[in-house]
């Protein structure tokens, strides 16, 4: 078999030998109508006719992995893919590092990399849910081609859980992959599995600032389980990381064309003060201080999804070798970390402060402060671009403690400076800080679709460059 080419042949894509694996073979192809089913009811709405200029794996060669094409997306080849098997792996931390990697699940450990699985495969269908109603307001035929991108793809991480869940743990695995398609975001009754994966995506300012923000959490956890000691886990996971670098790009570039054209408009009208909202809204545009207070909607919900900062669960997957840090192969230390600690910001007699605790339970918040990094990076390049219109006004990261329902803070209030604020407070303050009514209405007001080729909705700038080098009037989508 070819590990770096896929077989196209059967029904599903692979470059896994599912040919020779008549068992797993099966049990795909019997999940395989449901999961289309599930795309036809919960993908995106209307366009499942119309031809979409995407992407697809043909191989697993970072050099040239994607060929591009027009495809209806029911027709999508969603397929098996793995990053080549490196020959003696070891298992790089944690109890039983430096033995060789596991091929197959450990059974001590057996439960709890279910579940790491099963997560990490919940959260790629409820993305398509939230998403799915967008197309409709999309603000030009390149935008609506890139959600249709990102949404195929997260539909293909997907099968690359169900994959795993299918291989390697029987009876209960099969039940796991069908409740992937059974749980729906937001359903009170059958929600996703993690908080942020229940929240609306009403609008596309809130969709790039998802891109960005939760899909970086996406790349972080990636991250963690690529490092993983059970080898297929682990390529799985370095391959669904070529393709989750763009969904990113979609959310940094998009919120930088949204910026840059307020920007823009502000400058052509005479507008130096970006808190004049009533004048930047009558442009046209979103005013700054609105994509603030989305920006600190969309990373503290996303914060969230690392779980508690002290948390037994990431010790025991880290000490176990299922889950490691945050490239961890590019760390110099013991790599089993029992006696070191990590300051943790916790709250102690009222007051945010770091408290030095055991590293192998505080490696949610590791993860976290490393994300929080790489958010910086691109709230940087966002800021460049307001600088270069001159205007005064910058973009932050509110305090980790703002607005947040999982961990540490989840009890208390406080400001986007980390300042603790009393229920009454909060309730006065809060839409200083997020979206407001009007806020949401104003912006859903500006969502109206733009589907002639070369042309962009008021609010945000034309890309710099086209997809795959297309030519500014490209047709992406041909609306059936
Ligand atoms: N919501 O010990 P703790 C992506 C639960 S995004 C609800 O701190 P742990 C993508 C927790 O389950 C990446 N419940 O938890 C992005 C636990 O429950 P049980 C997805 C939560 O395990 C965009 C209890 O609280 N991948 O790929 O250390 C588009 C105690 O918590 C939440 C992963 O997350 C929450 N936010 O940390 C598409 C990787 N947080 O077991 C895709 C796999 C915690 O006591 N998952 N709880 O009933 C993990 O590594 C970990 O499970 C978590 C949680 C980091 C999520």
């Amino acid at each position: 078999m070819n590990i770096v080419n896929v077989d196209y042949d059967g029904l599903i894509p692979n470059n896994v030998g599912l040919g020779q694996d008549v068992r797993v073979k099966h049990a795909l192809e019997k999940w395989h109508p449901g999961y289309i089913n599930w795309w036809k009811d919960m993908g995106p709405e209307g366009f499942q006719e119309s031809l979409v200029y995407l992407r697809t794996a043909v191989s697993v060669d970072p050099k040239g992995w994607a060929k591009f094409d027009y495809v209806r997306m029911p027709k999508y080849r969603w397929g098996v893919l793995l990053a080549p098997q490196v020959e003696g792996r070891k298992i790089p931390f944690g109890r039983h590092r430096g033995e060789d990697a596991w091929q197959e699940v450990p059974g001590e450990y057996r439960a709890m990399l279910r579940r790491l699985v099963v997560i990490q495969g919940d959260t790629e269908p409820a993305s398509v849910e939230q998403q799915r109603y967008l197309g409709k307001i999309a603000p030009s035929l390149y935008d609506l081609r890139n959600l249709f991108q990102v949404n195929v793809e997260e539909g293909r991480h997907l099968w690359a859980m169900v994959y795993l869940l299918q291989k390697y743990f029987g009876a209960d695995g099969r039940e796991e992959a069908e409740a992937l398609l059974q749980r729906r975001s937001g359903d009170p009754d059958t929600p996703r599995m993690l908080g942020a994966f229940n929240e609306k995506t009403p609008d596309w300012l809130s969709f790039f600032m998802f891109t960005y923000f939760t899909d970086r959490d996406g790349k972080m956890q990636l991250e963690a389980l690529a490092q993983s000691g059970f080898d297929p886990l682990s390529r799985t996971c370095r391959f669904m990381l070529t393709e989750e670098a763009h969904h990113m790009f979609v959310g940094e570039t998009g919120v930088t064309r949204v910026i840059q054209r307020t920007c823009e408009a502000m400058k052509v009208a005479g507008i130096n003060d970006p808190y004049n909202i009533e004048a930047v809204r009558k442009l046209g545009v979103i005013d700054l201080p609105t994509i603030q207070k989305k920006a600190n909607l969309h990373f503290s919900l996303t914060l969230d999804l690392f779980g508690n900062e002290i948390s037994t669960n990431a010790a025991n997957a880290f000490h176990t070798g299922l889950k490691g840090r945050y490239r961890e192969d590019r760390l110099k230390d013991d790599h089993q970390l029992e006696n070191a600690t990590y300051p943790v910001l916790r709250l102690i007699d009222g007051k945010i402060q770091a408290e030095d605790s055991p590293a192998l339970s505080a490696l949610n918040m590791r993860l976290r402060d490393d994300y929080v990094v790489d958010c910086n990076i691109g709230v940087g390049r966002w800021n460049k671009v307001i600088e270069h219109h001159g205007l005064p006004f910058q973009l932050k990261l509110p305090h980790v403690a703002f607005h947040r329902h999982i961990g540490e803070f989840s009890s208390i209030k406080a400001d986007v400076n980390g300042n603790l604020l009393s229920d009454v407070e909060w309730n006065k303050r809060r839409s200083e800080f997020l979206p407001s009514d009007s806020d949401r209405e104003f912006i859903e007001g500006l969502m109206r679709p733009q589907f002639e080729p070369a042309k962009f909705a008021s609010w945000i700038a034309p890309p710099r460059l086209g997809i795959d080098n297309k030519p500014g009037d490209f047709e992406y989508v041909k609306i059936a």
